[in-house]
């Protein structure tokens, strides 16, 4: 096994010595539903825009799927209620637009053809994200690498007319977090030895995975920074937050990700929706029909020797508003179980978070990776 491990470490050095570093981007487009609106009548661009799904109960009931930039400077950010959005412009000349996914699906298909031709590997990430892989195009240089984005930021504005920001990091966590760090038409570039200085002071609430409640729990602990989670003793977290999770805050707040940037059929999942006997929102009566339904999508799964990463719920509640929840798990999987029990988890937050009793409810999986394919990579990396 040392001997295993030392060969291992070897091939890391030569291939550090050959190719130079691992630099990946991450590509997350500008205020994405609402840029593409600007794109379609330019005139908008000068006032706040408000892209949102529309219930249709009431004139006004429905959530902001997003705005841009101006509409923000008003405190008009996704996900809040239709109606708040439009007292929060009121006296100002807003446009509120409905949400029109073929058209910002058709735009992003473009955009994301274009990013693909520029890496040696490509992951899809959602309708306004990608990593790319460019360590061999760039030689392991992240001058190199800062270049590059430049000439592809412009020839995507050129070409598409759609404005992105771009992070460029060691790895895809730290990509990631520099993509977040400036908008809109940011570059952020994180070099090996800036990668703690550049977490360090960060809270930790911006590392992907760590969301409202991770990080009160974490500020009790007295960790508030980045930096504070990357000092704080591994077997302390591993007790706190289980193994798991432990090592991977731990990982993460020192910059340390492996995950490599896998070419998927990210744009696919697999879904089902249905009705449930009666309107409620009862746990257990949503379990059975989300179990049958997982049934189904776990046969697609198999049929197509898959595994998934991502899990999501949907809620039509009865007054036809739409809710959802989502998460991805630290590694892919095919087990139906921890697909029953991710569900569950999801069903349970988003139960607790209106009191409102649910219509129609759905499962979807996505971000897979092919059984085969990860067979390939384990035989030929040995
Ligand atoms: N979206 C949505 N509902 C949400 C969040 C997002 O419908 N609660 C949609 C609309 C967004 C798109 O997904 O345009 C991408 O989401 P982002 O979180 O990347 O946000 P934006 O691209 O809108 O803005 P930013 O410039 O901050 O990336
Ligand atoms: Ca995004
Ligand atoms: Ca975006």
């Amino acid at each position: 096994m040392k001997g295993l491990t030392s060969i291992l470490i070897i091939n890391k050095i030569w291939r550090k010595v050959l190719v130079g570093s691992t630099i990946i981007l991450l590509a997350d487009l500008d205020y994405f539903f609402a840029q593409c609106e600007e794109l379609r009548n330019p005139d908008l661009k000068i006032k706040p825009v408000v892209v949102g799904v529309y219930s249709g109960r009431t004139q006004d009931s429905g959530a902001v799927s997003t705005a841009n930039y101006v509409a923000r400077k008003y405190g008009v950010n996704s996900g809040i209620p239709l109606h708040l959005a439009r007292k929060r412009l009121q006296n100002v000349d807003a446009v509120f637009l409905p949400v029109d996914y073929k058209y910002y699906k058709h735009i992003s298909d473009e955009i994301m053809a274009q990013l693909r031709s520029y890496s040696d590997l490509f992951e899809q990430v959602g309708i306004d994200e990608a990593y790319l892989d460019v360590s061999k195009k760039v030689q392991g240089s992240f001058k190199a690498a800062g270049l590059l984005v430049e000439k592809i930021k412009n020839e995507v504005k050129k070409k598409i007319g759609i404005s992105f920001s771009m992070g460029i990091g060691p790895n895809k966590l730290v990509a990631k977090i520099a993509a977040d760090s400036n908008k809109p038409d940011g570059l952020t570039i994180v070099k090996p030895s800036n990668v703690n200085s550049f977490l360090e002071s960060l809270p930790v609430s911006r590392l992907p995975g760590i969301g409202k409640k991770t990080s009160q729990k974490m500020n009790l602990l007295g960790i508030n920074t980045i930096g504070d989670l990357a000092h704080y003793d591994v077997q302390s977290l591993i007790d706190s937050f289980g193994r798991n999770l432990g090592v991977y805050y731990h990982n993460s707040a020192n910059g340390v990700n492996n995950e490599p940037v896998h070419e998927a059929n990210e744009a696919e999942s697999i879904s089902r929706i249905s009705t449930l006997k009666e309107n409620t929102r009862d746990l257990s009566a949503l379990l059975d029909k989300t179990d049958q339904l997982i049934l189904s999508i776990h046969r697609d799964l198999l049929n197509r020797n898959s595994k998934f990463k991502r899990v999501g719920v949907i809620a039509i509640m009865a007054n036809l508003s739409v809710r959802s929840k989502s998460k991805t798990l630290l590694s892919s999987s095919d087990q139906i179980d921890l697909l029953k029990k991710s569900v569950q988890n999801l069903l349970e937050s988003l139960i607790g978070e209106s009191e409102m009793k649910i219509r129609r409810i759905g499962v979807k999986i996505s971000e897979f990776t092919s059984n085969k394919e990860t067979q390939k990579q384990l035989s030929s990396y040995f």
